[in-house]
């Protein structure tokens, strides 16, 4: 062996070592999510191969970690044709329509009795179906019709949780078999962090921003320059698998069974599935995620159901577009198409004028729909909304309904654009916008819709919660002249209340008594019913943990306000101004003759400092917890006061510990942090 053929010999072997490091760290930190190596050795690793293929570039395969951002951009994308259709599913909305799905296929299966079904999250994302080669990824391709798709093999490259070398020898002597060519489905989708990072990103560049993940990731996938495709951390949960021309189900007999291939080839598997033994299991997985999906990182629309057995699969078979076997069973529909009838003017509390779209009612996430709130002047011109249009709505969990785009397909000729008021709708006064700021605003202090806005806030339930104190009510008191700022609430007498319309006497001493009794609401409530600017509930009471009196946190600079944990500069700027305008002075010394608590007593500062276990105190998870899913421990340790980072630093005071814990723990001993077991901290927030 000459020297040259030595020094390529030893080339090889190192770039055969890196590639197996480099790819077993890549698997460790994508698909287990518990990382074996540091960035920055990571990066050397990758650095020597690069320099060695960049030396040697035979010794490339497209399966090197290298090759996983392509050089050139492609001018277009090929047409490929799938070997297996990618077939959609059939919809239930409900579980009376998932029974009568399981009538139907009973009704074609009659001799089958008792079965189980796999239940999985749907996941709003861009199905893609994977190619290998003995065990090298091959072809990438989109699902378009189902028949055809796009080969985007340079774009799946990019996705780090899908393996570009599968992980065959252990599989294949498990179950002593060859599997030389195997097709993997499963969806590509954009966490729901990066989606909005990618919209606002987009909102800013003057961009239109994607409707949702599924429309992201999809534009995403079919973006011409990998390197574009990669910037956006696209992640994918693998779902299906299948072995062409062989059908005798030697390697899996289930889809349980091959969920459990598919995580030892080296795929990411959405961790919650289920195998259900019955139709009440399956309903009570529905319930449950119909919720606990909101905690999710990623989208679900739904759940998918699938019966177990790949015999039973088999013969029930597939009709002209779906599988008899599965069903998505969605989740309510929470965006749908309507017409903007008007657009109004709302001006609320903060004198902000906002414009609301007035719309033909519609059915949204179960309950009626007929007023989305269009944000502001810049929203509305950066949507093109105009009366007349149709547009899609949408609401998610909690949120007031927003128009997401407008189907400008449909618009007819006669549609009028909208122009923001020049002056308030309310009080007829100027109104201002300033520079750089998206909202218009009445600066009108006395303005009716402000005041009304005010008291609303001061009486709501979260602040003094006043019962019997209706928006109706305030309207009146305040069209009426009788009330013209929150502390002449408590100046109202049973005589001025049975003056307004539709009131008794009964009623009138009623709410002078509600009024009273809203005296001895805490000092936290008090501070929350002012209506300062950033500062909801949860702020009030981190505030007046710690000022225990008003005057305390009336003389506080901003630097002291913005030292309490969880409070940031915006928040504290906000307070500390709001205290220097000398009417806001008058109307605390006002309230404060009239009896309302302004400090705390001792009993809340207590009690508030024993709720909150872990105020101030920061966390790391790591590893499989026993019962709890992360997401679920995050939200008690964050309930209790703590704050759930994702990287172990000095600054980490506990680490919660689970099975397979992996750089994380050992970098907590390292530092000397604390660890905590699931039982442990469950038994802490439990005492
Ligand atoms: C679509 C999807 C499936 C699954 C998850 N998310 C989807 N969007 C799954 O089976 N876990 S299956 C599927 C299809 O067959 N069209």
């Amino acid at each position: 062996m000459d020297l040259v053929q030595a020094i390529n010999t030893e080339a090889k072997q190192r770039v055969q070592e890196l590639r197996q490091l480099l790819q077993k760290a890549s698997y460790a930190y994508y698909v287990l999510d518990s990382p074996i190596m540091e960035d920055p050795v990571y990066d050397q690793l990758y650095r020597e191969l690069q320099q060695l293929e960049n030396q040697y570039p035979e010794l490339i395969t497209p399966d090197s970690p290298t090759q996983r951002v392509g050089e050139k951009p492609a001018t277009q994308f090929i047409s490929v044709r799938h070997n297996v259709p990618l077939y959609s599913l059939e919809n239930a909305f409900n579980i009376e329509e998932l029974k009568a799905w399981e009538g139907r296929w009973r009704r074609q299966a009659p001799k089958v009795g008792e079965v189980e079904y796999v239940c999985e999250l749907k996941i709003d994302g861009s199905a893609l179906a994977l190619t290998y080669e003995n065990g090298i990824l091959t072809r990438g391709a989109t699902r378009g019709d189902g028949v055809t798709g796009e080969d985007i093999t340079q774009n799946v490259r990019t996705i780090r949780s899908i393996p570009l070398r599968l992980n065959l020898e252990e599989v294949e002597t498990l179950h002593a078999t060859s599997l030389q060519r195997i097709e993997v489905r499963g969806e590509a989708f954009l966490p729901l962090e990066v989606f909005k990072q990618i919209n606002q990103e987009r909102q800013k560049a003057g961009e239109t921003v994607f409707a949702n993940p599924r429309n992201a990731a999809a534009g995403t996938l079919r973006q011409l320059d990998s390197q574009i495709v990669a910037r956006r951390r696209l992640d994918f949960f693998a779902y299906t698998l299948h072995i062409p021309g062989r059908d005798d189900a030697s390697i899996a007999n289930t889809q349980w069974e091959a969920l459990e291939l598919l995580q030892n080839l080296g795929f990411r598997v959405n961790p919650n599935h289920k195998l259900c033994p019955s139709m009440d299991d399956v309903a009570q997985y529905y319930e449950y995620w119909d919720t606990q999906r909101l905690n999710l990182a990623y989208m679900t629309d739904g759940v998918v159901v699938k019966l177990n057995s790949f015999k039973l699969q088999e013969q029930l078979g597939f009709t002209q577009k779906f599988p008899r076997w599965a069903i998505a069973l969605k989740y309510a529909a929470e965006e749908a198409p309507t017409r903007v009838e008007n657009i109004a003017v709302n001006v609320g509390r903060t004198g902000a004028l906002t414009p609301l779209a007035q719309m033909r009612p519609v059915q949204l996430a179960g309950t009626t729909v007929s007023r989305a709130t269009l944000h502001n002047a810049d929203r509305i011109a950066q949507l093109d909304i105009r009366i007349g249009d149709t547009v899609i709505v949408r609401k998610a969990g909690e949120i007031i309904p927003e128009v997401v785009r407008v189907l400008k397909e449909l618009r007819p000729d006669n549609t009028q654009i909208f122009v923001m008021p020049s002056h308030c709708p309310v009080c007829g006064q100027p109104v201002i916008r300033e520079m750089g700021e998206a909202v218009t605003r009445c600066v009108n202090a006395s303005c009716p819709a402000i005041l009304k806005g005010a008291i609303e806030h001061w009486v709501s339930r979260d602040a003094l919660d006043i019962r019997g104190m209706g928006e109706k009510l305030v309207h009146q008191l305040v069209d009426r002249r009788v009330v013209h700022s929150v502390a002449d609430l408590y100046s109202l007498t049973e005589e001025t209340l049975c003056e307004l319309e539709r009131m008794g006497k009964k009623l009138a001493q009623k709410l002078v008594e509600a009024i009273a009794q809203s005296k001895n609401q805490p000092w936290s409530r008090v501070l929350y019913g002012l209506g300062i600017r950033h500062v909801g509930s949860v702020n009030a009471q981190l505030l007046t943990q710690k000022f225990p009196t008003v005057e305390q946190l009336a003389q506080a600079s901003s630097a002291e306000i913005e030292s309490v944990y969880g409070i940031g500069e915006e928040i504290a700027q906000s307070v500390h101004q709001w205290f220097d305008i000398s009417a806001n002075q008058t109307l605390i010394s006002r309230l404060k003759d009239t009896g309302l608590q302004f400090a705390s007593t001792v009993e809340e500062t207590q009690a508030s400092q024993s709720h909150q276990k872990f105020a101030g105190k920061t966390f790391v998870i790591t590893g499989t917890l026993p019962t709890l899913k992360r997401d679920e421990a995050k939200t008690f340790i964050q309930k209790a006061g703590g704050k759930v980072t994702d990287s172990v630093s000095k600054k980490t005071d506990y680490l919660v510990v689970g099975k397979e814990a992996g750089s994380k723990l050992v970098k907590a001993q390292e530092l000397g942090i604390s660890q905590l077991s699931e039982e442990q901290l469950l038994e802490i927030l439990e005492n």
